[in-house]
């Protein structure tokens, strides 16, 4: 596989690996997600200390209102986080 395939790969597993825990296996709920952020995305969760700030991150990701986050929501985040991070290394090299 390339290095583009092995990523999305990647984020397919991380994905279930978390939304297989409980409930819905296709979807994340709330405490799922949190375990994802806490232990995948440590230093985005730093900026995330407090629980309204991760209520209303869910709220934002949950675009269709179900109260969980699916792949399709979360690819939305994670490429949201992405973008962020390549404006991020754009500015370094400068
Ligand atoms: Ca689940
Ligand atoms: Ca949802």
């Amino acid at each position: 596989m390339t290095d583009l395939e092995t990523s999305m790969a990647t984020i397919i597993a991380v994905f279930q690996k978390y939304s297989e825990r409980e409930g819905d296996k296709h979807k994340l709920k709330k405490s799922e997600l949190k375990d994802l952020l806490n232990d995948e995305l440590p230093e985005l969760m730093a900026h995330v200390k407090d629980q309204a700030t991760l209520d209303s991150l869910m709220e934002s990701l949950d675009t269709d209102g179900d109260a969980e986050c699916d792949f399709q929501e979360f690819m939305t985040f994670i490429s949201m986080v992405t973008v962020c991070c390549h404006e991020f290394f754009e500015h370094e090299d400068e």
